[in-house]
């Protein structure tokens, strides 16, 4: 018989059911999404590079911080996961000036409290990674906060658990990264609590969806970086002179399959698994 599931939440690219009382299933689509849009043309296997690389990660960061992953389907693209308190909080770590972070920087030379040094240009590796939380909205875009209107939503306690443990994260991550010629700007965690009250990273960790990949042998500080994943779909968008409103273009089956093979690049690159072997045994990652 086949499982009936409650549905419970939808992202752009990701969808949470209820199993039970405990469980939750969350399931990675191949769609994409570019300058806020989600295209109508699909990556194959998208779901299944994201989902494999949020559980090699939770695998290997399991002594920093426990995680919600329970089991891997072997589908490689649904995941149960123990169903938690979220935390009213956009866990964000920077270790590079980009996207809402320079923003705010050239408008006030500081980002969620943050005052930086004189002089960065866009994209500069920061003197060392910063604590950059926001609010999770509802509509629009997320809105980065201070330590202090952070500590409002969770108590002083928890954040500053959360920011040690986020900035614990990154720093493992992003070292592992940079070995393997990807850089980590910046990423988003999602942590909830357990009935105990503990602690646990949740949703998807250091995927190129959470995070800024960039491709660390073209890293050019000064201006925008190339993404590692989705360069050629917003190349691709860029030169059909979009207006960036829904309804998304078609892909071309080009971009499409350079698309596809960057994810799995970024795959092989950062798990050492090819990813074949992946699609073979999904647990090859979390071993
Ligand atoms: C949860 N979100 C974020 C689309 C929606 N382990 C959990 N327990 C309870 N709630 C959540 C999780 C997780 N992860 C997270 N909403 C509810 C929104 N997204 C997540 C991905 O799917």
């Amino acid at each position: 018989m086949p499982e009936t599931l409650t549905h419970v939440a939808s992202g752009k690219v990701r969808e949470l059911f209820t199993i039970d009382d405990e469980r939750l299933l969350l399931l990675a689509s191949d769609r994409i999404s570019t300058f806020d849009v989600v295209l109508p043309t699909e990556i194959p296997d998208k779901g299944r590079v994201l989902t494999g690389l949020s559980a090699f990660w939770f695998a290997r960061t399991r002594d920093l911080c426990p995680n919600h992953l329970l089991a891997l389907r072997p589908d490689g693209r649904s995941t149960e996961c123990r169903r938690l308190e979220m935390l009213q909080l956009e866990c964000v770590v920077r270790g590079y000036l980009a996207g809402s972070g320079w923003k705010d920087y050239q408008r006030t030379g500081a980002t969620s409290g943050h005052e930086l040094p004189e002089g960065l240009r866009e994209s500069d590796r920061l003197p060392e990674p910063i604590f950059t939380p926001s609010t999770k909205a509802t509509s629009g875009h997320d809105e980065n906060i201070d330590a202090e209107q952070a500590i409002g939503l969770v108590g002083r306690e928890r954040y500053d658990q959360v920011e040690r443990t986020a900035l614990e994260l990154y720093r493992y991550a992003s070292e592992h990264a940079a070995e393997r010629g990807i850089l980590i700007a910046d990423t988003k965690f999602e942590f909830g609590l357990d009935r105990d009250g503990a602690l646990v990273l949740a949703d998807e960790a250091f995927t190129p969806d959470s995070s800024r990949f960039w491709p660390a042998d073209e890293y050019e500080p000064g201006g925008t970086q190339p993404s590692f994943d989705k360069q050629f779909v917003r190349d691709y968008c860029e030169s059909l002179g979009w207006d960036k409103t829904p309804p998304g273009p078609e892909l071309p089956n080009d971009v499409v399959a350079g698309t596809r093979a960057r994810y799995v690049e970024a795959f092989e690159r950062l798990t050492g698994i090819v990813f074949d072997d992946y699609l073979a045994d999904p647990e090859v990652v979390t071993r």
